[in-house]
């Protein structure tokens, strides 16, 4: 219930200022609860004006508290119990507003009314977050990402409560606590923080082969993502459509980023975690303050009923992706984070999202993970958010009137009028009443699928093959990426302390998806290589998917993409010109980093203002280096440690870099080749072709096996 009305958003301060036409509905709702105590008097929660925040009241001016302040009382209480259990799982995140907006209707394959009305936008507020560590653990460990989206439709919220990979550990809910319990850090010392590279979770995988296939995808780069803005999305589960006829599809949800899908390098991700444990959420926060926002396509996979039972895989197995090239995905709508929250604990914190959260037109398979999401994440709120009454709190409210004879409990917060909450009723004239079941704004309807079956607790068979998808994942990759699978099973796998542990995981999975990568790992780890496979391993109909494959979803354009300029007394002000002109045509940018925060003066004589010094804003929270021209920056560089180390690094981590002019120098000093990405000698208008199509390649991947030897 709205309790103050203030300023609306759009007059307040800093995030207020943006753009935010598109989600007003959400916000409009959301105004009523924002408070802005700028003019405002300190109270206390009672309204009573304080006229000393600052000295509790004493018998004496050295004498004891007094139990009667009930100022102090009050301010203390509230302190003591400002924490909520934090999400068993998915506990690290951070999340944004946005709209959705559809391109085409889908009245073909859904009756949901958001996915009909092209006009409509859709508020949404979308959280991602990592799996296994705590709230205050680092954003760029090797774990799968959260991505859940609430959409604030006029029918309901409907939640997508996706990852950043479209398959899952486990093929049945009753195994997720298991999982959890062997991923998390350990029961007796609760160690790793953030990671899976220790015993219980590789005893449990190795034990438990139907993991193979995502235990692949977190061994690849999709589990140390660039930012939120390069993952691609997946709601995993295949869900059901159905129209205003009754006809129902299968489906899978997708989120494709227009950034691209992009990973950072492990000892890049490695480093970040402790140089900026914020990188992502700081990402996001800053590419929309500054007005460039992220996108992703809301992409489908649809399936007619028909064809159920033409896969050699089981629609219902969560540990199985669909092909693209077996199902295209097609692009239905777009999704555009364009707002920060307000305050991280009312909405970040407190929003909660559900499987179970869906609209008419859409509806659930018989898949047994999602089955059982879909009684764990209301369950779940109970503890974390204190009661049933968490839909109240205002960044879960559906932004259509909601009304039912559920009642009172902790922190209610409707004041319910009338005296009849039951149904049927004639003393309120029998209100809210029902809504039958009609095609458009019509009541719940549960699609009416055949069910016969006797009760058992039983795995399908067609859910028993396990390798043949993490074989197809892998023959997908590129030659680089298979590599860096390579190492990071055999990093992992070291830290393992239990060598049968190690043994189990290379003989009995590794050598099951493919011999080379067994082998190599094994190799790695000091382990006799596997003999072969050690199950028969069905006939596989497609050998490779490229639509899996992150080289083949890059961008095609460097926006957003962020340059750090190498600067110090006497920098090339015209290289520092040509590069900002050149990457604001094509909405990336760049920061001027110095020895120190301290202003330094460019060749012109002005002053040039870094952002951050080479210490506090490192070239790993980057996508390339740019040094300028200039005798003097030059000499002052090739002198500095820290700047050396900079461009080191940057070269190890295969990004962009071009030393203009006088700087070129430094490339010899350091005995780096020039390569497609590494760019010397040139004033930096003569580079700038170069060191953008590097860029936009993201890596150079053919400097991987010499950037090896370099000691940064
Ligand atoms: Fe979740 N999951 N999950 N999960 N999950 C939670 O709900 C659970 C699964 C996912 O940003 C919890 O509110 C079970 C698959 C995301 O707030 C909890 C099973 C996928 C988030 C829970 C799964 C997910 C959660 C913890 C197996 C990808 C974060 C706090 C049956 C499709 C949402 C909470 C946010 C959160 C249970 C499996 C994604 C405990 C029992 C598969 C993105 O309810």
């Amino acid at each position: 219930m709205p309790q103050k009305k203030k300023a609306p958003s759009s007059q307040l301060a800093g995030t207020d200022t943006l753009d935010r036409r598109n989600n007003s509905r959400k916000h409009e709702q959301l105004d009523a609860f924002r408070e802005d105590a700028s003019g405002e008097a300190l109270t206390t929660n009672t309204g009573v004006r304080i006229a000393d925040n600052k000295n509790s009241l004493k018998a004496g001016e050295r004498g004891p508290s007094l139990l009667e302040d009930f100022i102090m009382r009050e301010k203390i209480t509230h302190f003591d119990h400002e924490r909520i259990p934090e999400r068993v799982v998915h506990a690290r995140g951070a999340a944004a507003h946005g709209v959705f907006k559809l391109y085409e209707p889908l009245a073909e394959l859904t009756k949901a009314a958001f996915l009909n009305d092209t006009q409509a936008d859709t508020p949404v507020f979308v959280r991602f977050s990592t799996v296994q560590g705590p709230r205050g653990s680092a954003d760029t460990v090797r774990d799968v990402r959260g991505f859940a989206t609430k959409f604030y439709t006029s029918e309901g919220n409907f939640d997508l409560v996706g990852n950043n990979m479209p398959v899952f550990f486990i093929q049945d809910a009753i195994k997720f606590p298991d999982f959890v319990h062997a991923v998390k850090p350990e029961a007796h010392n609760e160690m790793p923080t953030g990671g899976s590279a220790h015993d219980t979770f590789w005893d449990f995988v190795s034990l438990q082969p139907e993991s193979a296939h995502m235990v692949l995808w977190t061994m690849s780069d999709r589990a140390i993502p660039t930012s939120f803005r390069a993952m691609q999305g997946f709601g995993v589960h295949t869900f059901r459509l159905i129209n205003a006829a009754g006809k129902s599809v299968f489906v899978k949800f997708h989120w494709r980023p227009l950034s691209g899908v992009c990973s950072l390098i492990w000892d890049e991700a490695q480093k970040l975690a402790g140089k900026d444990p914020d990188f992502h959420r700081r990402a996001l926060w800053e590419d929309i303050e500054s007005g460039d926002y992220p996108e992703w396509e809301l992409g489908l996979q649809v399936i007619p009923q028909a064809d159920e039972d033409k896969f050699d895989f089981d629609l219902l197995d969560p540990t199985k992706l669909v092909p693209e090239e077996l199902v295209p995905v097609r692009k239905v709508g777009k999704l555009t984070l364009n707002r920060n929250p307000d305050n991280f604990f009312a909405e970040t914190e407190q929003v909660a999202f559900h499987v179970g959260h869906i609209v008419p037109g859409i509806d659930f398979s018989n898949d047994p993970l999602m089955q059982g999401r879909l009684f764990s994440y209301t369950d779940t709120q109970l503890s974390r958010l204190g009661g049933p009454n968490f839909n109240e709190l205002p960044i879960n409210r559906p932004v259509c009137p909601f009304h039912n004879n559920q009642r009172d409990a902790i922190h209610r917060q409707t004041v319910n009028k009338g005296r009849a909450a039951y149904e049927p009723n004639s003393i309120d004239a029998g209100w809210p009443k029902e809504t039958p079941p009609a095609a458009q704004g019509g009541g719940f309807e549960s699609y009416p699928e055949p069910m016969t079956g006797i009760k058992l607790r039983k795995r399908s068979d067609s859910f028993s093959d396990h390798f043949s998808q993490a074989t197809l994942f892998f023959n997908s990759m590129s030659p680089h990426e298979q590599e860096h699978i390579i190492s990071a099973y055999s990093f992992e796998l070291s830290k393992v302390e239990r060598v049968e542990i190690r043994a189990r995981q290379v003989n009995e999975v590794l050598a099951n998806i493919d011999m080379t990568l067994a082998k190599r790992v094994a190799a790695n780890l000091g382990l006799p290589a596997p003999k072969g496979p050690t199950v028969e391993l069905a006939a596989r109909k497609l050998r490779a998917s490229p639509a899996l494959s992150q080289a083949n979803l890059l961008p095609g354009n460097i926006k957003s993409r962020k340059v750090a300029v190498l600067i110090a007394d006497g920098a090339a002000a015209a290289d520092i010109a040509a590069l900002l002109a050149a990457l604001k045509k094509e909405g990336a940018s760049a920061k001027l980093i110095g020895p120190t925060a301290a202003p330094v003066t460019g060749s012109d004589g002005k002053p040039l203002v870094p952002h951050g010094s080479y210490e506090g804003l490192p070239s790993i929270a980057f996508d390339a280096v740019f040094v300028p021209g200039g005798a003097a920056a030059a000499k002052a560089l090739a002198g500095n440690g820290a700047a050396l180390h900079y461009l080191l690094e940057a070269y190890k981590h295969l990004k962009a870099i071009a030393l203009c002019g006088e700087a070129g120098e430094l490339a010899k000093q350091l005995r780096l080749e020039a390569d497609a990405g590494l760019l010397a000698g040139k004033d930096g208008k003569a580079l700038l072709a170069g060191f953008r199509k590097a860029i936009g390649e993201h890596r150079v991947w053919a400097r991987e096996p010499k950037a090896k030897q370099v000691p940064a």
